[in-house]
């Protein structure tokens, strides 16, 4: 099929000054951390006890899903129509119990990355926590086991090798939020840096 006709441009899902990418690049800040055997995703912060998610957990929860979804990186590429496996970050929330004051999330990793985003936005828009890349085990080099997606941000804002997420009350900002980069990194808003 000839680009002018597919899908994807009818729609119109390329935000402003990005340009569409075929193959799926890497991005990291550093290289990629060993997984720990003993791995289990971590929610602590604004909660009435910690809780801990083996892999096993999240797979056998019924909310698991498969969406497709684009991906914005602020660098200026765009990668269409990916395909994960997951579950929300709704439908975890649901399971934990919090703190009425929560009003920010920070996702942390293994890697040492983070990132911040306000728990109304991780509620309301697609924030999904995957461990499957188009059928397969998601790759190291793209997050895997575990990450995050979120494709109403920039890609930025979704964790590779997720290790906790921490329920707060206060806004914090994460690791390129801190280096200049927008904090709502909206890219349909072209929101790149931090005024
Ligand atoms: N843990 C971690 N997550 C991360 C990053 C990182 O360096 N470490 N880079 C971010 C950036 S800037 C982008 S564009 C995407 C890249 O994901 P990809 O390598 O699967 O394309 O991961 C995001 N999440
Ligand atoms: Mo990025």
């Amino acid at each position: 099929m000839s680009d002018h006709i597919s899908l994807d441009s009818k729609k119109n899902r390329l935000p402003p000054g990005q340009k569409k990418k075929k193959k799926f690049p890497t991005l990291s800040k550093g290289s990629i951390p060993d997984w720990p055997e003993d791995w289990k995703l971590r929610v602590f912060g604004e909660v009435e006890k910690d809780l801990r998610f083996s892999l096993g957990d999240l797979k056998n929860m019924d909310e698991v899903l498969t969406q497709n979804q684009d991906f914005h990186c602020v660098t200026g590429w765009s990668k269409l129509g990916i395909e994960w496996t997951g579950i929300e970050f709704s439908d975890l929330l649901k399971k934990i119990p919090k703190k009425k004051r929560v009003k920010h999330v920070m996702f942390h990793a293994l890697d040492g990355y983070t990132t911040n985003l306000p728990l109304k936005v991780c509620k309301e828009e697609n924030l999904l926590i995957v461990w499957e890349l188009e059928g397969n085990e998601t790759p190291p080099e793209h997050g895997g086991p575990v990450r995050t997606v979120i494709e109403s941000r920039y890609a930025y804002k979704g964790i590779k090798w997720l290790s906790e997420i921490e329920l707060m009350k206060e806004h914090e900002k994460g690791y390129w939020e801190e280096r200049g980069y927008s904090d709502s990194a909206d890219p349909w808003k072209e929101e790149r840096y931090s005024e």
